[in-house]
């Protein structure tokens, strides 16, 4: 897959992704990520890259011209098919169906903005679609380009190694993670779940997905309604409930 990067902090990108998966993948040749920064298409003097927002107000907007001309020399560089994607707070939450369908693409270019915003008609004429990682005001877009790299990058064929897979367990696809524990077996006080240490492969495996189960349906309730649970998840979950159901009945709720 090639990436590439619009962004006034190239080196914000570059340096970010020298690290653990996503570092070995770019090692091993799987992606590529190139940057390209809208002050290199500047032609004034002074590399002006912003300016005030018409209707008045506070702060700065990016100036439209550099930055398309970065986005359409960027763009060029991809394969065909490759969409033009806008890192920004109005765009559609960027979940893991999304990295999956983008982890098929040949390429992508990310646009990361930065001040109050980009010229609307730069979405207009050269943005395909717009992202976003959450809702929360952010300086810039640059860390949200590489939240989507980081999730999309790690689901390439070959990026985990052989050891693992982007799947998980499929019956805990879509759930929280269940507790994990390492050695010591006793740390400041607290114990490993015995299950863990007694080798009844079934038994961990249940256990596993009954904690990953009563997590999600606590903390994450919108999980548990969007995921597509299998039979023997279906079935877990529904003791779950009865059981918890049962235990409000005793104390008299
Ligand atoms: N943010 C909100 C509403 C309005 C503006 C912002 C905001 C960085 C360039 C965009 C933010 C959040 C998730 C990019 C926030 C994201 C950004 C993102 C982002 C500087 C202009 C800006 C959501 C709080 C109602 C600043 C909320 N995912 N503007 O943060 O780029 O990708």
């Amino acid at each position: 897959m090639k990436i590439e990067v619009v962004t006034l902090f190239p080196r914000m990108i570059a340096g970010a992704l020298e690290y653990g998966v996503v570092g070995r993948a770019l090692e091993r040749g799987l992606v590529t990520v190139g940057t390209e920064d809208p002050r290199a298409h500047t032609q004034d003097a002074h590399r002006t890259v912003d300016d005030r927002p018409y209707g008045g107000g506070p702060g700065m907007v990016m100036k439209p011209e550099p930055l398309l001309a970065a986005i359409r020399a960027a763009h060029a560089r991809l394969p065909a098919g490759s969409p033009r994607i806008c890192l920004s707070a109005q765009g559609e939450p960027f979940e893991e169906r999304v990295a999956r369908a983008l982890a098929a693409l040949p390429g992508m270019l990310l646009v990361a903005g930065r001040y109050e915003g980009v010229d609307e008609r730069v979405l207009e004429l050269g943005i395909d679609r717009e992202l976003s990682v959450g809702d929360y005001v952010l300086s810039g877009g640059e860390l949200p380009a590489l939240t989507v790299i980081d999730a999309v990058v790690r689901l390439l064929p070959g990026a985990l190694g052989d050891e693992r897979s982007s799947e998980e367990d499929s019956f805990a696809r879509g759930l929280l993670d269940w507790p994990h524990y390492t050695r010591p077996e006793l740390f400041e006080g607290l114990s490993v779940p015995p299950v863990l240490l007694s080798g009844d492969h079934a038994g961990i495996g249940r256990w596993r997905l009954e904690r990953a189960l009563e997590r999600t349906w606590r903390r994450r309730p919108d999980l548990i309604a969007g995921a597509r649970l299998a039979p023997e998840a279906q079935r877990a979950l529904n003791e779950l409930l009865a059981a918890q159901a049962a235990a409000e009945e005793d104390r008299g709720k």
